[in-house]
C-alpha cells in the first residue's frame, strides 16, 4: 500500500514552507553533518523554520534526537493549504477540559504529560507499560500532512509527526484472536476539569477503536507532535491517533492504553448516540447525520466574507488508499 510522495510538479516538500526557508534548511543539514552533528540543535531549527511563528516547547530529548532524522512529506491534500497553527491551537474538541471549543487551548495546560505510560494489554505476546520513550523508540518519526474532517462539518489540513500505528502493532505481537484494538484516553479529574463538571453525557474515559485492518493501514498513525513540535496539550499530548480518512472523533488524544480485544469495543460516541455515530465513523457525503447533511464543510479559518465552505470527499479525500477496506460493507447502514 502507498504513502504517497507527491511527485514533481504536484505539491512537493518545498511548498509547504517559503523556498528561502527549505534552502538554509538544507544548508543548515550539511552543516551539521560536516561539523559532526550538534544533537537536538539541529532538528529544533529545522522545525522552526519549516513553521515559523510555531513555539516549539522544550521537548524530550528523545524527540529532539528523532526529530533530527525525521522524514518530511507532504502526503495527500494537493496545494491545499496548511491550517494556520494557531487555528488548529485554539478550537478543539477535547471534552475532558470542557465543551467549548477555547476550553481545551484554556484548560489543558494542566495536563501532566510527563512522564507518560501507555498500558498495551489483551490478546498480545508483549503486554506492558511502557514509557512514551519506550513505545517511540524503534519508531521513526515522519511528518504527514492530513485533512482531518469533524463531524461538526468543519475541517482543518494539519502537518502531524508521528510514526504507522502498524509498526507499533507488529512490535508488540497481537495473537490472530485480536481483530480489534480498543484506546483510552487518561481519565484525570485533578487535571482534566472537563470531567469534573455537569458535563456528564460522556461516561470517562474516553474510548475509541479501531478494526485490525484499519489499525494496520499505512496511513493511521500515532502521532507525538505536529507544526515540526510536541504535541500540544490541547491537541492530544503526548501520543494521539490520526485516522484521517474518519470523521475526527476517532482520533483520540493523550492515550493511556492500547488494547488487543476480540470484539468490536464500545466507543464514547457510539454509546452515548449510536443514531448519530458509529462505529466506523467513515467520512461520507452521501450519508448525513441525522441534524445535518455531511455533503459540504467549512474549512478553517474561515471569515466573515469567505465561509471557505467546500465539498467533503468520500473518505475524506482517502478513497484511492482505503476504499478497499469496505469493500462488501454497506457504508449506509455500517456508518
Ligand atoms: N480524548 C478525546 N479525544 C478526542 C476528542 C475528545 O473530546 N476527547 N475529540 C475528538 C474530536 S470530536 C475531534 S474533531 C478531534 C479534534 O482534534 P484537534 O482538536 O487536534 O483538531 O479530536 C478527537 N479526539
Ligand atoms: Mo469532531
Amino acid at each position: 500500500m502507498l504513502i504517497r510522495i507527491p511527485a514533481s510538479g504536484e505539491c512537493r516538500e518545498s511548498d509547504v514552507t517559503p523556498e528561502a526557508a527549505y534552502l538554509s534548511r538544507r544548508q543548515l543539514l550539511r552543516g551539521a553533518i560536516l561539523s559532526g552533528a550538534v544533537v537536538g540543535l539541529p532538528s529544533l531549527a529545522i522545525a522552526s523554520e519549516r513553521y515559523p511563528g510555531v513555539t516549539a516547547e522544550p521537548a524530550p530529548t528523545w524527540f529532539a534526537d528523532k526529530l533530527a532524522s525525521a522524514r518530511w512529506q507532504a502526503v495527500v491534500p494537493d496545494g491545499e493549504p496548511v491550517t494556520p497553527y494557531a487555528d488548529a491551537t485554539s478550537y478543539n474538541n477535547f471534552y475532558e477540559f470542557g465543551p467549548n471549543k477555547g476550553d481545551p487551548a484554556r484548560h489543558a495546560s494542566a495536563l501532566k504529560v510527563e512522564p507518560w505510560t501507555v498500558l498495551v494489554d489483551g490478546d498480545v505476546e508483549r503486554p506492558g507499560r511502557y514509557s512514551l520513550e519506550d513505545l517511540c523508540s524503534e519508531a521513526r518519526l515522519e511528518e504527514r500532512i492530513y485533512r482531518l474532517r469533524c463531524v461538526e462539518a468543519w475541517s482543518m489540513v494539519i502537518p502531524w509527526l508521528g510514526f504507522p500505528l502498524a509498526d507499533l502493532v507488529k512490535r508488540v505481537q497481537p495473537h490472530s484472536a485480536a481483530k480489534f484494538i480498543r484506546f483510552e484516553t487518561a481519565y484525570r479529574p485533578e487535571e482534566m476539569r472537563g470531567t469534573r463538571s455537569g458535563f456528564a453525557l460522556i461516561d470517562w474515559p474516553y474510548v475509541e477503536g479501531l478494526r485490525m485492518d484499519e489499525a494496520m493501514h499505512p496511513l493511521t498513525l500515532l502521532a507525538v507532535g505536529m507544526y515540526g513540535r510536541t504535541l500540544p496539550n490541547q491537541n492530544g499530548a503526548p501520543l494521539r491517533l490520526v485516522v484521517p480518512w474518519k470523521y475526527g472523533f476517532k482520533s483520540i488524544k493523550s492515550i493511556v492504553r492500547i488494547s488487543f480485544v476480540r470484539d468490536q469495543p464500545a466507543t464514547t460516541w457510539q454509546s452515548m448516540a449510536p443514531e448519530e455515530y458509529g462505529f466506523y465513523a467513515n467520512v461520507n457525503p452521501k450519508v448525513s447525520h441525522p441534524r445535518w447533511s455531511q455533503a459540504r464543510e467549512r474549512r478553517l479559518p474561515g471569515s466573515l466574507f469567505n465561509t471557505n465552505v467546500q465539498d467533503t470527499l468520500l473518505f475524506n479525500g482517502y478513497a484511492e488508499q482505503v476504499a478497499g477496506l469496505y469493500g462488501s460493507m454497506d457504508l449506509g447502514k455500517d456508518y
